[in-house]
């Protein structure tokens, strides 16, 4: 009998590289991000090209039962004075979970629940962050370098931006070389 045996794909813990694909890559640039920022007028006088971050996930089998594996790299910067950070969103599978783990740089994880309750965690190298189901997740690059994060969820989970698109409770700014959260008001 013939075992089946194969290398898998390995990432680098310190950079979060993917030692070999297949792979699936995704760029976010500026002009991706319109309306997500608070200052708009900061937001327009940046290079549209630039990019904000970039997720890499192994492509792996879809469907019920299913699981995603992904890194992503954000980069570090700012608009006006908010950090760079992702888009964010709640799974369109509300009942679905996640877990990141933090691999380089310095950062928050902002965590939101559907009653708009929102809550950080600080991701650094080594950090392990279970995202309940029901809550919405925005990764925030609060460093100097490059914020990495590896991310497993479910295949089936989908992401719904629009339930956020007027943005989440907390927004973070560098003041004085330090973090300032600011809680946002809406309506
Ligand atoms: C992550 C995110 C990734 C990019 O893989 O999709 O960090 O963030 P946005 O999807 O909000 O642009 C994840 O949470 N997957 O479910
Ligand atoms: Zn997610």
């Amino acid at each position: 009998m013939t075992i089946p045996f194969s290398t898998p794909p390995a990432v680098a813990w310190a950079s979060g590289f993917f030692s070999h694909g297949p792979l699936r890559c995704k760029s976010t640039t500026i002009a991706d991000l319109a309306g997500v920022f608070a200052s708009s007028d900061a937001w327009q006088k940046e290079d549209p090209a630039r990019i904000v971050y970039q997720v890499e996930m192994l492509d792996s089998l879809q469907g019920e039962g299913e699981l995603y594996v992904g890194v992503t790299h954000l980069y570090p910067g700012h608009i006006g004075h908010e950090f760079f950070m992702t888009r964010g969103h709640f799974h369109a599978r509300r009942e679905q979970g996640e877990v990141y783990f933090g691999l380089r740089g310095e950062g928050m994880l902002l965590l939101q629940t559907e009653q708009g309750q929102a809550r950080l965690e600080k991701v650094q190298p080594g950090s392990v962050h279970i995202i309940s189901a029901y809550t919405a997740h925005r990764l925030i690059n609060t460093g100097q370098t490059t914020l990495s994060a590896l991310a497993v969820w479910p295949a089936i989970a989908g992401h719904d931006y629009q339930a956020l698109k007027h943005g989440f409770a907390l927004r973070l700014f560098a003041k004085d070389g330090g973090v300032a959260v600011n809680e946002v008001r809406y309506g």
